[in-house]
């Protein structure tokens, strides 16, 4: 917006930073948390998408510069209850090739007494990616100091397939863009499955951002997802308030029961794809006796406690049990059965969506509070607490 002001409160030092927890999904434990640099007057702050345009590699390099001791400290500050709590920091790859860049780190990183395992830089791709050569010899060196690399924003423009191939990265964070619209677009979880089949072929952790809400915590849990950060789970907040946060926080552990519609939609993303790994090996699988019981899976089991066997997608799932140990007889139907299921459940997660979109009453636009509809389509609907409501 204002550049020279911009630079001026820069230069002033006026920067403060917003941490964002990232919690390991299958233990429920905080992980690490994001630095997000923030501007400020004084009075307001002025957040990135203000500021960082138009910045230059130098303000860039200061920004990084100012934001890295005060998270230092507050990492030192966590250290009481979490001790293996790692920080990321977002760096421009411009930033990092400047000379004696890792010099200044590795520095500011010995001055606080901070272990270089602990920290995270998220590399972001802009327009200046120059030299692929010097990003990932400079990648490598920093990763042999102790650092660990994370590519941030994957599935956005910059962040391609080509340099999960060609960069030494450690942690793959999947873009919110892929995350925050699951309840309208539940056929996205199937990206963040492939997602996380690759980021385990590179032996690298996934780290799945812009989780909004309970049931895409849900979802992402029962997919067996390593970790996620997000409105659902805290959204970026001063240091004092992250320590207070850090020593309430209660874990929970994921779940292999689905709790909301979309987590059942990833569950049985899961089971098809478990058979599919069957079919495509010469072993013909043994299941047991009762695979054909509706009942015994967990997808199953939470339409049990919900009584939601008789609904369209209820049914679904009842005829695709009837036939799930049928795939070398007839692939056709098994394949049409998996599919409808799919369908089913995605038609019930967009007319539960838009019910509550229809009660929306303000606050942030991808927050949506979800609120009981009566109607056709709706079986039943979560709360943020995470019990469940039926239309009467
Ligand atoms: O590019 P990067 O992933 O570093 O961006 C993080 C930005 O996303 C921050 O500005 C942060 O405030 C914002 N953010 C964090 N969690 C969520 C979320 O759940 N939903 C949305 N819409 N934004 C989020
Ligand atoms: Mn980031």
């Amino acid at each position: 917006m204002e550049p020279a002001r911009n630079a001026a409160l820069l230069t002033a030092g006026q920067i403060i930073n917003h941490y964002q927890p990232i919690v390991d999904l299958q233990t429920g434990q905080v992980i690490g948390v994001e630095v997000l640099a923030r501007l400020t007057d004084g009075k307001q702050i002025i957040p990135p998408a203000q500021f960082l345009p138009g910045m230059g590699v130098r303000a860039l390099e200061e920004l990084l510069f100012a934001s890295l001791p005060l998270g230092l400290s507050v990492l030192a500050a966590c250290a009481a209850t979490h001790p293996e709590l790692t920080i990321s920091f977002n760096v421009s790859p411009t930033v990092m090739l400047q000379p004696r860049f890792q010099e200044r780190l590795l520095r500011v990183l010995a001055q606080s007494r901070t272990d270089a395992r602990r920290v995270v830089l998220e590399v972001l791709e802009d327009d200046d990616f120059l030299s692929l050569d010097m990003a990932r010899t400079q990648l490598a060196l920093l990763h042999e100091c102790g650092l660990r690399i994370a590519l941030d924003d994957v599935g956005s423009g910059y962040s391609s397939l080509a340099r999960m191939r060609d960069l030494p990265i450690q942690i793959i964070k999947l873009d919110q863009g892929f995350v925050r619209d699951l309840q309208r677009q539940p056929e996205h979880l199937q990206f963040v499955a492939a997602m996380q089949s690759l980021a385990r072929g590179l032996r690298a952790d996934l780290v799945v951002e812009g989780v909004e809400t309970t049931a895409i915590l849900d979802a992402l849990g029962v997919m067996g997802i390593g970790a996620a950060q997000g409105y659902a789970i805290a959204r970026p907040m001063p240091g004092k308030a992250l320590i207070a946060w850090l020593a309430g926080h209660q874990p929970h552990r994921a779940e292999r029961r689905p709790n909301s519609l979309l987590a059942a939609y990833g569950a049985h993303l899961g089971i098809v794809e478990a058979c599919r790994a069957l079919m495509n090996q010469p072993l013909r699988a043994c299941w047991s006796d009762d695979v054909r019981d509706p009942h015994v899976c967990a997808i199953g089991q939470f339409f049990d406690a919900r009584q939601l066997h008789d609904s369209d997608f209820g049914n679904a799932h009842k005829h695709f049990h009837s036939l799930i140990d049928r795939y070398h007889d007839d692939p056709k139907a098994w394949e049409a059965a998996a599919n409808n299921l799919w369908r089913s459940l995605q038609e019930a997660i967009r007319a539960e969506a838009e019910g509550a979109d229809q009660t929306h009453v303000g606050g942030e636009p991808h927050a949506r509070r979800r609120q009981p509809k009566t109607g056709r389509a709706l079986m039943y609907l979560m709360n943020g607490n995470g019990s469940s409501q039926r239309p009467s």
